[in-house]
């Protein structure tokens, strides 16, 4: 069998430039390194604390629209959408009973996404759905018996977790049913930030959305975005993430879009000022940004839809079957 390949995207919102360099275009990197298996992360999509029910709908089809410029080939990539397969929600439900409240609620992400959901008054409403998050997506994984999961640095622990879960049902069951994950990363893009607060990761859901560069922003606010982003007085194009967050940030978006060397850049910009080196990273970014409109405009919907209401048949025929085997092993069948 080919090794396969997994990874979603939620449609909490419109996709960033963070998503499309640590994950996206991974995506597209690997299509012909195994079978390749892309979702709309909907389900997860629930627990964000952007979700709004009536864009639900209007943000899957962005995200698709943005895999299917990326160049996923719809045909030989198997793009669905989560909610489509039931599976994913009964192994989700399964897989809780595998997974203790202490390690969940030791997950970084956890903590992190936690803090959105702080109120004025200081009290917290915390959905139980984010703390269960990371079992959903074990269950994504271990229903296609995928072995490489491309992601962003950040969900590199939810990967480990799904490791440990299936090493501990393989063990426990002195079976070899689920396959042992590993996670995949891109060499630059692994963590973009904010452009204004370079501390942190850029995200859908950051509240100032002046650091978020997101692929459906009008190609002039982009511009502004860059060239307003948070920098230091050192004034030298430099890699520190240290002392120089902000400048640091830009260089890996830069070197992330065009596939160069921080060191080359950092050369390039040895006697310039920031101004002129944001200039460039705008450029950079503008056009790369402009190309995938380009291609989003071109986009038949029916047509992607097709493709995907084929995809969420094939995939629910893979699932159903783990999902079955998986039941017998645990008694339910
Ligand atoms: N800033 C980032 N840099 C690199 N990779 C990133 N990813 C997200 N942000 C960055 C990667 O994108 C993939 C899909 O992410 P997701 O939408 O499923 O969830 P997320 O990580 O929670 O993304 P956001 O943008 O931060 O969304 P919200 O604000 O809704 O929570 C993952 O592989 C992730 O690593």
């Amino acid at each position: 069998m080919k090794k396969r390949i997994l990874s979603g995207i939620q449609p909490t919102n419109q996709i960033t430039l963070g998503n499309f360099l640590g994950a996206i275009k991974l995506f597209e990197q690997l299509q012909n390194e195994g079978e390749l298996f892309i979702f709309v992360a909907d389900l997860h999509a629930l627990s964000s604390n952007n979700y709004e029910p009536k864009k639900m709908q209007e943000n899957i089809l962005n995200v698709l629209k943005v895999y299917y410029a990326a160049g996923l080939d719809f045909d030989t990539t198997k793009v669905f959408i989560q909610s489509k397969i039931p599976a994913h929600t009964e192994m989700f439900n399964a897989l809780i009973n595998f997974t203790t409240i202490g390690e969940l609620s030791r997950m970084t992400q956890f903590k992190d996404k936690s803090s959105k959901f702080k109120m004025n008054n200081g009290t917290e409403k915390i959905p139980t759905g984010l703390l269960t998050y990371p079992v959903l997506m074990a269950g994504d994984i271990l229903l296609y018996d995928a072995t490489i999961i491309p992601v962003g640095i950040d969900q590199k622990q939810h990967v480990e977790l799904t490791r440990d879960i299936a090493i501990r049902i393989n063990n426990k069951f002195n079976t070899k049913i689920f396959e042992i994950p590993e996670p995949y990363f891109s060499k630059t893009g692994t963590k973009i930030y904010d452009l204004i607060n370079p501390k942190i990761k850029m995200s859908k859901s950051n509240e100032n959305t002046n650091g978020t560069i997101f692929i459906n922003d009008d190609i002039q606010i982009i511009r502004k975005k860059i060239m307003s982003a948070m920098t230091d007085n050192l004034n030298s194009v430099n890699y520190d993430k240290e002392n120089q967050p902000g400048i640091s940030n830009l260089i890996n978006i830069v070197c992330s879009i065009n596939e160069c060397d921080k060191d080359q850049i950092i050369m390039q910009f040895k006697d310039k000022n920031y101004k002129e080196f944001k200039t460039y990273v705008a450029d950079v970014v503008c056009d790369f940004i402009h190309n995938l409109q380009t291609e989003i405009k071109k986009i038949d919907i029916n047509n992607l839809l097709n493709k995907v209401e084929k995809n969420n048949q094939y995939c629910n025929e893979i699932a159903n079957k783990k999902i079955n085997e998986f039941y017998k092993l645990i008694g339910l069948k």
